[in-house]
């Protein structure tokens, strides 16, 4: 039953993703990194999938007794991969991706069981394990994963082939777990279980909008509103299991009760902080947040837009990382944000993406698209090497490569070639490879732009059908110029995003109807040929923590735009703990074509705490004084450091 949308809960809009396949990054800063995705990334990834075992894992190749073994979220990686390559193929046709991709569904086609069961790990080492531990072992959130790769397969080709195995593996879960009083074909009624590795929710959101099957929304909002909720499902399987009920596998404390590494430590309604393992986190309330949008369930999006808030007011790095500790992986109390230390995980940052463009879409509120922006361009491209073929998996603030925190947090000195643990690299190549369904929202009389980036989106609206090509150099410039063209002339709003800030912004060419929640609202009778101009005063910014944010006490960060800066080694020489920025140095913006594919540097002069000691005692660790040198230094985008060897890097910078 639709739940009561009126009143002060309502969302006030709710518009959907730009259909990927009518959108082109025609030119520019993201159009590049497709590129790159393209012709690097993806196929890289699907190259150490299949060297290091997902794919004969996937294959069923493996044997008790062999040197290799299967693990319990392999599949994920593969699935995750073949999302981006689908994903890729709705807007760049790819023949030699296209049959690699024909490959890999006829390998999950052939792996999948004859009730429907499709999880390479337990059809090898025993099926009679197979959903004995939905807390850690991971099945829902493969089958989540391979539901979103079936739906972008199908958006690509047009083939059920990937999408009948889904739909037969969806139907064997919702045979099996749902609510308790409904009957399962397996063993007399459904059992009230849900995933300790969130993901399949948004997933099953995904497939129900794909196949129009509504009982895989009504699963989904099963798992959403099932979580948390007494007599606890994971101690009850673990009670069968006839183990004891600890909290998790994964960290070896309650913080701050049991089960909320996993979000179960509540219903989901009344959870009011982000806790736990920030990658699940987001991908849950990402979920929460279709659920919601599709039942029409107030009182869950209240909770999304309580959870948002907690995790942006108090939770989240400038760089739109989160999940700041590296034990569990996991968010830790309000206002910890450790640079050194910092584990942001570029799959947390890419699931805070997820939340924060789904909120964006049912508020059109401008605080949302400005955080999704805010984490791709800083806290998940970071995870990416502008080769292509190099990944973080956590992202610090700060670096420094003599120090020891690097052997205690999942920290490297370099992007690397993969990790065991690999779900960040396919998962970076899937958001970029989508790139443009975030950059726009639609509605029946709306489009919103949310992002801006050299794109063409092509639309229906009316009896006419027409197209909006945004020309820009952004992020490096704030001039946005959009140009309408249309089979006829039709009447509807055009809302453009105006970034926090984007002080001084205006907008030539058209009437602005509104300013509302940080959108601009143009509604006009359009005709082709219209041109709106957006101008964003782009200038370098300082930025300064909340005074609760101790690691940042005293410190700035420099932006321009959405993009966040850092000093890097390379640029300033060693010991960037010594150097400190003048409240009052003026900061420079200037392009430079020749560094790092091309990227606005911020330039000026600070102060540089000499290290020479009084004359008469070089080694004293502690000195009665310390000189200060006028320096000049160079900030380069913060994603786009470590591309030219390792060296020291810092986002916050002492300010004197
Ligand atoms: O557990 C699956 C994935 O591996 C998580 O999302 C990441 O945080 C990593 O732990
Ligand atoms: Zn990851």
């Amino acid at each position: 039953m639709k739940n009561d949308m009126n009143g002060a809960n309502a969302p006030r809009f709710s518009l959907k993703p730009a259909d990927l396949r009518r959108v082109s990054l025609t030119d520019g800063f993201w159009a590049a990194w497709q590129k790159t995705n393209r012709e690097v990334t993806i196929p890289y990834v699907l190259d150490q999938c299949d060297k290091h075992d997902r794919t004969r894992s996937l294959r069923l190749e493996w044997k008790p007794g062999a040197d290799w073994e299967p693990h319990q979220f392999y599949d994920s990686d593969i699935a995750k991969a073949l999302e981006a390559v689908a994903f890729s193929l709705q807007t760049h046709p790819d023949p030699a991706l296209e049959a690699r991709l024909a490959e890999y569904v006829s390998l999950f086609a052939r792996a999948q069981q004859s009730d429907g069961y499709l999880n390479s790990y337990y059809t090898q080492i025993g099926l009679d394990k197979r959903w004995s531990n939905l807390r850690d072992m991971h099945e829902l959130y493969c089958a989540g994963h391979l539901f979103e790769a079936a739906v972008a397969h199908f958006d690509a080709t047009g083939s059920r082939d990937l999408l009948d195995v889904a739909v037969r593996y969806a139907d064997h879960i919702d045979a099996r777990f749902g609510p308790t009083d409904e009957p399962s074909p397996n063993d007399g009624t459904k059992a009230p279980g849900y995933p300790g590795h969130e993901e399949i929710e948004l997933a099953l959101i995904k497939l129900a909008r794909a196949t129009g099957e509504p009982r895989y929304e009504r699963l989904a909002a099963f798992f959403v509103n099932e979580r948390g909720s007494q007599p606890h499902y994971f101690t009850a399987e673990a009670e069968r299991r006839s183990e004891p009920p600890k909290s998790s596998r994964w960290v070896s404390d309650d913080f701050p009760a049991p089960y909320a590494y996993f979000q179960a430590h509540l219903p989901v309604r009344e959870q009011t902080a982000a806790e736990g393992h920030s990658v699940r986190a987001c991908y849950l309330y990402a979920g929460m947040a279709d659920v919601a949008r599709e039942t029409g369930d107030a009182a869950l999006l209240d909770a999304c837009r309580r959870l948002f808030e907690n995790i942006v007011d108090r939770r989240m790095y400038v760089t739109g990382g989160v999940g700041s500790h590296s034990h569990g992986e996991r968010f830790t109390v309000d206002y910890d944000l450790p640079n050194e230390a910092a584990y942001a995980e570029t799959c947390a940052a890419i699931s805070l993406v997820f939340f924060a463009s789904r909120m964006a879409n049912i508020e059109l509120d401008s605080r949302y698209a400005d955080v999704a922006e805010r984490a791709m361009y800083n806290g998940v491209l970071a995870g990416l090497s502008l080769s292509g073929d190099r990944f973080f998996y956590a992202n610090p603030l700060s670096f420094h490569p003599t120090s020891p925190v690097l052997h205690h947090v999942r920290s490297d000195a370099e992007r690397q070639p993969w990790y065991g643990c690999a779900c960040c690299p396919p998962n970076i190549a899937r958001l970029v490879a989508s790139l443009g369904s975030y950059v726009y929202g639609v509605a029946d009389d709306t489009i919103a732009v949310h992002l801006y980036a050299a794109s063409t989106l092509e639309f229906d609206i009316g009896g006419s059908t027409g197209s909006l090509t945004q020309k820009t150099a952004y992020p490096w410039d704030g001039e946005v110029e959009f140009t309408v063209e249309l089979s006829a002339p039709e009447t509807f709003t055009l809302a453009l995003r105006i970034p926090a800030w984007a002080d001084g912004w205006t907008i030539d060419g058209a009437d602005v109807r509104d300013v509302e929640k940080g959108y601009a609202y143009i509604t006009r009778r359009w005709q082709s040929g219209d041109r709106v101009r957006l101008s964003l005063p782009m200038a370098p910014r300082r930025a300064y923590a909340h005074p609760s944010v101790r690691q940042d006490g005293w410190k700035v960060a420099i932006e321009y735009g959405p993009v966040v800066y850092c000093l890097e080694g390379v640029d300033n020489g060693a010991d960037l703990a010594q150097f400190a920025l003048p409240a009052d140095a003026e900061l420079r913006s200037e392009f430079r074509a020749d560094l790092l594919g091309g990227c606005t540097v911020i330039t000026g002069t600070g102060l540089r705490r000499a290290p020479e000691a009084p004359a008469d005692d070089s080694r004293a660790l502690y000195r009665p004084s310390s000189r200060r040198t006028p320096t000049p230094f160079t900030a380069i985008p913060y994603a786009l450091w470590n591309n030219r060897g390792s060296s020291e890097m810092r986002v916050w910078l002492a300010e004197v």
